[in-house]
């Protein structure tokens, strides 16, 4: 359903206590905190959970009540839902920057404070000001910040921006788990570190999320684990951005060193993460967890031993290029090329650690040879899935500011915007490329890279890769999912036309349903979690209560000024 861009008439009140009289007259209920994941493509059911709508759930002042959760890849938001006075939160990345600036726009026009987060808000606060209309942003980690933000909008006086930071991995909330609906998702998501130390060109994680890891605490993990087996969750993804933070390299570098405290720090963390997985290895059996790392972790067999006892069965790999060219223009020379490459990810499987292959296409130093050299790569690696995806300069990345320097002289426009904000050009006249390539055409690169996943997820070559699953249930399950991953690519991504899309949306759709079902696991509410010996935060506690003690229970707070 579209959303009404423009407010419905109504007479903002002029302070807290002209809204507190109009509230009561008219008996209208007490504000209300809701927490919009942004999406235009709503499927019903959904793969993984998003995570941080648990997390600033948790966040929520316990005071305001438990908060609305809206996952707009689930449903579209009912601007009906919003009233004035209410809080609502919403979170873009750059993907769906678009429609959560229409939903902001949209909550203001009912009146709510608006407040964005997230990584593209943290990258472009003006923007969510100017496009979004947002009374207030914060910037990095929400989980300390929120609850000063919705106290603050409560008294009136939110701030333009918040300084959420980079909190330590300590202070990670656990997710609010309890006010999910377990039905709707196959996969659940746990955040297990966050940060990388390495600085590829194409991503922004180094940038914003740090190269320092932050690890949290294990005991916070488990017990967060274990409440979703009891919801009925087998599935987690551990939604780290490198589950691999410390190479036998930066070991050996901080001994060479004499860097005795780094050595130290290093083989702490190293230590924390063989820790949690042998927690996780003491959970019930029929658990499956899949996370993201870098392949230098086939260097470490005693790690990836580990990960499979604990029963992290598969890891996103970003592999990037299968060339040494191609893996010096991302800045990711570090990776392996040529036979060490497939040998590199064999290993990961040797140990019984799937690979989920991730590729780039459309680097300066492709050519149509490339795309077939991938793909039978992929194959001869014996990565289990595969992802292949074309180049896109995301904000805050190198790459990204090496082309806004070069479109600065005579920027291209499209609909209006420069090509630099393509996330503000309308989908339908996006382009599907923005930077050009020196020899392809971006059509030519699309094309290529459709084959490419044409290829790799035949019926055939997916029915061979299922015969790593141990019964006909997982198999099955395996050959729904390769389907659906597939299917939502192309739906979402590289296919142009819309033939195509539609049909492909209507078989996710169909392939979402049956895949859930064979994800399903039976609740387990009487599964007992470790007794730890020291006293962390209750899961789904409320790590903030309200900032100088103002009273948020009246029916109405101030309203914002539309
Ligand atoms: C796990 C993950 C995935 C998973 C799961 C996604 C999901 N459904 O949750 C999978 C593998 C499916 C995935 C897919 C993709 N991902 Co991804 N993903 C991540 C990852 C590693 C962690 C996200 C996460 O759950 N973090 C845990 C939560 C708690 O943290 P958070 O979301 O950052 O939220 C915190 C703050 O940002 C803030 N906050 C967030 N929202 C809000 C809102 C308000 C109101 C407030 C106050 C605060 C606030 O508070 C939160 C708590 O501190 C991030 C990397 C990262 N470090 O963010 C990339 C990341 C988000 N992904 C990225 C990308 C590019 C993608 C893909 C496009 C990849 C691709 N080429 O296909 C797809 C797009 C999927 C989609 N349509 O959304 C980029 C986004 C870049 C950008 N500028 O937008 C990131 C940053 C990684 C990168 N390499 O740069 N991803
Ligand atoms: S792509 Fe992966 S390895 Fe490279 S900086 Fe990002 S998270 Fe780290």
């Amino acid at each position: 359903m579209p959303l009404p861009i423009t407010a419905p008439a109504f007479r903002q009140p002029r302070n807290r206590s002209e809204a507190n009289r109009i509230s009561t007259a008219k008996g209208l209920p007490r504000l209300r905190v809701h927490l919009v994941n942004p999406s235009d493509n709503s499927f019903g059911t959904a793969v993984i959970t998003p995570r941080w709508l648990f997390v600033l759930a948790a966040a929520t002042p316990s005071s305001v009540g438990d908060p609305i959760l809206v996952d707009e890849s689930l449903d579209q938001i009912v601007p009906e839902s919003i009233e004035p006075g209410d809080i609502v939160g919403i979170s873009v990345h750059t993907g769906n920057a678009l429609r959560g600036y229409a939903v902001g726009r949209m909550a203001r026009g009912r009146g709510a404070w608006v407040v964005y987060g997230g990584i593209h808000a943290t990258l472009f606060p003006e923007e969510a000001v100017e496009r979004g209309q947002a009374h207030a942003v914060v910037k990095g980690d929400g989980d300390l910040a929120w609850g000063k933000v919705v106290t603050d909008c409560i008294a009136g006086k939110p701030e333009k921006i918040y300084e959420g930071g980079r909190i330590e991995g300590g202070e990670f909330l656990s997710a609010r788990w309890d006010l999910m609906d377990p039905q709707k998702y196959m996969w659940a998501s746990v955040q297990t570190i966050r940060g990388c130390p390495k600085h590829c060109s194409f991503c922004s994680v180094w940038r914003t999320d740090g190269q320092k890891p932050r690890q949290r605490k294990f005991q916070n993990v488990v017990d967060e684990i274990i409440a979703l087996r009891r919801l009925g969750f087998r599935f987690i993804a551990l939604a780290d951005d490198n589950f691999y933070p410390v190479t036998f390299t930066d070991l050996r570098l901080a001994r060479e060193q004499g860097n005795t405290a780094k050595f130290d720090e290093l083989t702490a963390i190293r230590n924390e993460r063989l820790q949690l997985m042998e927690e996780l290895a003491k959970l019930p059996k029929d658990m499956v967890f899949f996370t993201q790392m870098t392949m230098e972790a086939g260097e470490d067999g005693s790690y990836l031993d580990a990960m499979r006892k604990a029963n992290i069965k598969g890891a996103l790999v970003g592999v990037e290029a299968v060339t040494p060219e191609g893996l010096k223009a991302v800045y990711k020379d570090w990776n392996y090329s040529g036979e060490a490459l497939a040998k590199q990810l064999q290993t990961f499987k040797q140990h019984g650690v799937h690979v989920l292959g991730s590729f780039i296409f459309g680097l300066p130093t492709d050519r149509p040879s490339t795309f077939d050299a991938t793909v039978e790569m992929a194959i001869k690696a014996g990565v289990t899935f595969a992802q292949f995806v074309m180049m896109t300069p995301f904000p805050g990345t190198v790459d990204f500011v090496r082309w806004e320097k070069e479109q600065a002289i005579d920027p291209m426009m499209v609909a209006g915007e420069p090509i630099t904000r393509y996330w503000m050009i309308p989908t339908e006249v996006r382009p599907k490329m923005f930077t050009p390539h020196p020899t392809m055409s971006s059509d030519e690169i699309r094309e290529r890279t459709q084959k490419v996943w044409d290829r790799f997820y035949t019926w055939g070559a997916i029915w061979e890769r299922s015969a790593c699953t141990p019964t006909l249930r997982a198999r099955l399950g395996f050959i729904f999912l390769s389907k659906l991953y597939r299917q939502m690519y192309a739906g979402t991504g590289i296919s142009t036309d819309s033939a195509r899309r539609k049909k492909s949306k209507r078989w996710a759709r169909w392939t979402a349903h049956m895949c859930k079902k064979l994800f399903q696991a039976r609740p387990m509410p009487e599964l007992e979690g470790p007794k730890w010996e020291i006293g962390l935060p209750r899961l789904g506690q409320p790590a903030f209560e309200g900032v100088g003690g103002h009273e948020i229970n009246g029916p109405f707070a101030v309203l914002p000024d539309n």
